[in-house]
């Protein structure tokens, strides 16, 4: 049994691996626009951002693969992006919110970030 599952780990790893090489994506963290995070790579870039209240953070995906971003306690979501489609949420309320990709949870991808409003 435990064998099974080390070796299904193995080829979980080298479809994840396969999936990366695919990727083109080069981010310069330099090039995010203030209060955007961007989504490239399976990641949200930067995974955590920080902003005042009543600001606006925005989602922007980079990559041919379909992303969201949803509260872990589904106070607020956006809609599913496309390849070059962006979504924003404003946050009246300081807090930390973690957040999710509703897509990619499962199994390492571990696609998680966090708005800190202050
Ligand atoms: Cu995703």
């Amino acid at each position: 049994m435990k064998t099974i599952f080390i070796s299904n780990l193995a080829i979980l790893l080298w479809s994840a691996s396969l999936f990366s090489c695919t990727s083109t994506h080069k981010i310069n963290t330099a090039d995010i626009p203030a209060n955007t995070v961007v989504m490239a790579d399976t990641k949200f870039i930067p995974s955590t951002i920080t902003i005042s209240k009543g600001m606006t953070v925005t989602w922007k995906n980079l990559e041919d693969r379909t992303h969201n971003a949803v509260a872990d306690d589904k106070s607020w979501k956006t809609d599913d992006m496309g390849i070059g489609e962006s979504k924003s949420v404003t946050f009246d309320k300081p807090g930390t919110y973690s957040y999710h990709c509703t897509h990619h949870t499962m199994m390492g991808f571990g696609m998680t970030g966090t708005v800190i409003v202050e």
